[in-house]
């Protein structure tokens, strides 16, 4: 493969979509060899046809705010490879929602649900709509705008958009509730829907579970356990609120989360009521963490991350680039032993080429983050055979796919040395899936 080439090539063609270059570039480099190794796939140019989207929707979204003033945000859906299953993965609302963006995340997307071992291709979508500081209202009125020209483009069987950043289970509902007036049917093509209208149990909690499952699997390879680790968790969302409940009841101590505004230090572990307050941070709107120094009387280290602390553990959970490599230097540098992504793209390249040299225990986002897709995956299975699950089940299932995704990535990226190389594990395993099908499917 000439590496190099395409991604000038691919830089000339979208230039200054850095983290839709960045992704593109993570994974190119690992699969190099492999891809090599299969003339087949640079016969049907492979690698040309999988870095772009198959299609963008972008559409415009007016809306009235609560002070009657019209407001315009842009929407996106990324279609970004359907080779083995219906589009899938979330919608993002926030600030920061670019182009570049959403084909990172769709891109990221396409191999991570080849992972989950569940028959999903990969898509990706959202908007610049920022949800800070707006009322109940204005989101509901954002989301039914979004959705009268998003529902065209979507459906059980096509494309199966779910939560992202700035989406979760109120938003799902909003969006899933305009869809349901304008296409007429009611099979469940969102995911992280309410558990009174077709959602999972686990779900909420999938990601945060699942990433913490495969923590535990990658600690295991080196005989080491999860039992009285410290741990720094970015974020205090979702994806952060599932991997600190989950990681306490391993008995991991959970000692970070952050926000936008920096991030608080609790030495005595956030658990119990703690873990429980953080949904209330959320809820707020507001997107800071500092209130939850001031309620528990800890330290709050403001416009700081908390790779400063020193930590066995270090798990990303909020968003891309959030880890760079200076960061993971003071991480190395205080014993880290494992660093898991439970954000998309959470550390920039630099730092993961940097924790692989060092040997540390590396999971990336793509494998890492599986968990919540996957869940969802399960949810469709559920919507399409009108049944639910207990939360029993859908767990197991769920451990059960975490356990797969390990082993994938521990097939495909073990070194003659012993080391486990996830990164490359898991963009090979997930791109061998992907390129497969698209040969078997012919030029299309
Ligand atoms: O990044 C992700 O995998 C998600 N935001 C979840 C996607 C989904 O379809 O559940």
């Amino acid at each position: 493969m000439k590496t190099e080439i395409i991604l000038q090539a691919l830089e000339a063609k979208h230039p200054g979509e850095k983290e839709y270059l960045q992704a593109v570039a993570e994974v190119l480099h690992s699969i190099e060899d492999v891809y090599n190794q299969h003339p087949e796939f640079e016969k049907v140019k492979l690698i040309e046809r999988l870095v772009e989207p198959d299609r963008i929707f972008t559409f415009k979204v007016s809306w009235v705010d609560d002070a009657g003033n019209v407001q315009v945000n842009l929407g996106y859906r990324v279609q970004f490879n359907n080779a083995i299953g219906p589009y899938k993965g979330g919608l993002r609302f926030h600030a920061s929602v670019t182009l570049s963006t959403l084909k990172f995340l769709g891109f990221e997307q396409t191999f991570k649900n080849a992972l989950t071992t569940l028959p999903m291709g990969g898509g990706k979508g959202g908007s610049d709509f920022s949800p800070k500081g707006k009322s109940n209202a204005e989101i509901m009125r954002f989301c039914q705008a979004f959705t009268l020209e998003l529902w065209k483009h979507i459906g059980p069987d096509t494309d199966v958009p779910a939560g992202d950043i700035g989406v979760g289970g109120r938003e799902i509902g909003y969006i899933y509730g305009m869809y349901k007036k304008l296409a007429g049917e009611n099979t469940g093509t969102f995911t992280g829907k309410g558990l009174d209208f077709g959602g999972s149990l686990i779900r909420p909690e999938a990601t945060g579970f699942g990433g913490i499952y495969f923590v535990v699997n990658m600690l295991k390879e080196k005989g080491l356990d999860i039992k009285g680790k410290t741990i720094a968790i970015s974020g205090f969302g979702n994806v952060a609120w599932g991997a600190a409940l989950k990681a306490g009841e391993l008995g991991g101590k959970v000692v970070t989360i952050s926000g936008p505004d920096g991030y608080v230090y609790d030495p005595n572990g956030i658990s119990g009521e703690k873990i429980d307050y953080m949904l209330e941070l959320r809820d707020s709107g507001e997107d800071i963490v500092a209130p939850y120094a001031k309620k528990y009387g800890v330290e709050f280290f403001a416009g700081k991350r908390p790779w400063q602390q020193k930590v066995d553990i270090a798990l990303p959970c909020a968003i891309q680039n959030e880890l760079n490599l200076e960061d993971a230097k003071t991480l190395v540098a205080n014993g880290v032993t494992c660093v898991g992504e439970i954000s998309n793209m959470g550390c920039t390249n630099e730092a993961v080429d940097f924790f692989v040299e060092k040997g540390i225990l590396f999971g990336p986002g793509k494998a890492v983050n599986a968990g919540g897709v996957a869940t969802s995956g399960l949810e469709m299975t559920q919507n399409a055979m009108h049944i639910s699950w207990t939360s029993e089940e859908v767990d197991a299932k769920l451990h059960q796919i975490m356990n797969d995704i390990h082993a994938q990535c521990v097939k495909y990226g073990k070194q003659p040395n012993g080391y486990v190389n996830y990164v490359k594990g898991a963009n090979i395993a997930g791109f061998m899936k992907v390129a497969r099908a698209m040969v078997a499917q012919g030029i299309v």
